[in-house]
């Protein structure tokens, strides 16, 4: 059974993995034998995560480079082919969130989220892709969110770029599939890091909806989303294709709640 999920001799690599999801996601494959690359477009919070990594045991291979630039992901990729080796694990989980009511966004800004969280994983896909298909083998993760299947006011872009990046993911299948190439989503749900602390703190009201709403009755751990990707980097996912595996504590599931009604 536990060679269903070993990924000793796999190389992969985790966008913007230098803290939150991301680096649960590369502590949580390192942990499982992945060599984990992360790469980030701060040098400082690069060497914090390899300290902090390394204070864990584990060996993480760090690169400074900006998912939007294609030339500069072309760069950054063969650098870790010389280095590290070829990508079997390609997790796009670098994102930014900005919460704007629709007539207040200037159209820049939701060109950028929609550079960052939608174009990026594209360029990252075509850039790694190749090999994998070549190879007959290869995980591609994609990082969606809720906000791939719901809207929300003042998170226009960010639920446009998701919902897009659901059905790249998709697209991405129709097209690799048959290379023994799976392509996934994960839909975290509320998960508590630097993207959601301006929302998360007591007595804010975006915090109360999120524990009314999820029937889990807490926020997500980094770590949660973590498993899931190791299941979808796993052997165990091979027949698994263009699903989105939504880590959200059951929001999904819950129409709402009916304060009283059928408490314990
Ligand atoms: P986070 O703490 O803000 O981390 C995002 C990471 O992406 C950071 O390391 C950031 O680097 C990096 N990044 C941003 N722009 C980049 C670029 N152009 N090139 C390379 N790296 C870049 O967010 P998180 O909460 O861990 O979220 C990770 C992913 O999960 C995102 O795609 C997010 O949309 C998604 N997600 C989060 C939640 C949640 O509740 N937290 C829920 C659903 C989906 P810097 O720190 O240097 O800016
Ligand atoms: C928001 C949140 C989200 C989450 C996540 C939900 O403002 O609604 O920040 O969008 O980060 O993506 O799945």
């Amino acid at each position: 059974m536990k060679e269903l999920f070993e990924l000793t001799g796999k190389v992969s690599l985790v966008t913007g993995g230098t803290h939150g999801i991301g680096m649960a996601i590369a502590r949580t494959l390192a942990k499982a034998g992945a060599k984990v690359c992360v790469n980030d477009i701060d040098q400082e919070k690069l060497d914090n995560c390899k300290k902090e990594f390394q204070s864990e045991g584990i060996d993480v291979y760090t690169l400074l480079f900006d998912v939007t630039d294609e030339d500069a992901v072309d760069k950054g990729i063969s650098q870790i082919e010389e280095e590290v080796g070829d990508i079997d694990i390609l997790v796009n989980n670098a994102g930014i969130i900005k919460r704007i009511p629709i007539l207040d966004m200037p159209v820049s800004d939701f060109k950028q989220v929609i550079d960052i969280d939608l174009v990026a994983p594209l360029i990252m896909a075509k850039r790694v892709a190749p090999k994998m298909l070549e190879k007959r083998e290869g995980k591609i993760i994609n990082i969606c969110s809720m906000m791939s299947v719901y809207g929300r006011n003042s998170v226009s872009a960010y639920a446009a770029a998701k919902g897009g990046l659901k059905l790249l993911t998709q697209n991405m299948t129709c097209e690799w599939a048959k290379y023994n190439v799976q392509v996934n989503g994960i839909g975290p749900g509320y998960i508590a890091t630097a993207q959601t602390a301006p929302i998360r703190v007591g007595g804010h009201p975006f915090n109360d909806l999120v524990m009314t709403r999820t029937p889990a009755n807490r926020w997500g751990e980094p770590s949660d989303v973590g498993n899931a990707a190791l299941f979808l980097a796993s052997k165990a996912a091979d027949f698994v294709n263009g699903q989105v595996l939504y880590v959200d504590g059951g929001i999904l599931a819950n129409f709402g709640y009916v304060k009283g009604e059928n408490d314990l």
